[in-house]
């Protein structure tokens, strides 16, 4: 039987209309080699299921939580109150109002309870924060972050060496 490490960051969304931008943190992390959960867990339809899932996710292992939302984004902010673990927050855009009101919900919290905000739609950033965590203490994962800005070098320089071909 073959058993699968466990998962070392959570990736959540409140709702699978969210999985379009989440779904780039989920990829860059499977890039990466690193496990990782996928759930939707959402701040005001399954409010009691959030807060045991926020304090719960520590003793099972996970290292930091990447959390999606939209409008009135406030799961990632109510999970960081109810973990000490490093949360990344991910505004969702939706149809109305591009996104800004949920960066807004997302980035403005009070002091003492950080949320990590990366930008409207910035999945897979935030996917990449999360193995910068993670690297900090796996000198593997450290390794292959060094050759992915190496990666992104080179892309640079074959656009400007097609640029004045
Ligand atoms: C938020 O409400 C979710 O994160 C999602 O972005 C938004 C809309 O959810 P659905 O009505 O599409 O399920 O809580």
């Amino acid at each position: 039987m073959v058993t699968m490490p466990p998962p070392l960051v959570a990736v959540v969304m409140g709702s699978d209309s969210d999985w379009s931008v989440m779904a780039h943190a989920s990829a860059v992390l499977k890039e990466f080699g690193v496990e990782h959960e996928v759930q939707v867990v959402s701040a005001h339809r399954t409010p009691e299921r959030m807060i045991a899932y926020g304090k719960e996710a520590a003793g099972r292992g996970i290292r930091c939580i990447i959390a999606g939302a939209g409008g009135a984004a406030h799961l990632p902010g109510m999970l960081a109150a109810v973990t000490t673990l490093p949360v990344i927050g991910v505004p969702v855009p939706l149809a109305n109002l591009d996104g800004l009101d949920s960066l807004l919900s997302i980035v403005q919290m009070p002091a003492g309870v950080p949320v990590a905000t990366v930008s409207i739609g910035g999945g897979r950033n935030a996917g990449i924060l999360a193995v910068r965590m993670l690297a900090m203490t796996d000198p593997e994962l450290a390794s292959r972050l060094t050759d992915f800005a190496a990666s992104l070098e080179a892309s640079v320089a074959a656009k400007n060496a097609a640029l004045s071909s």
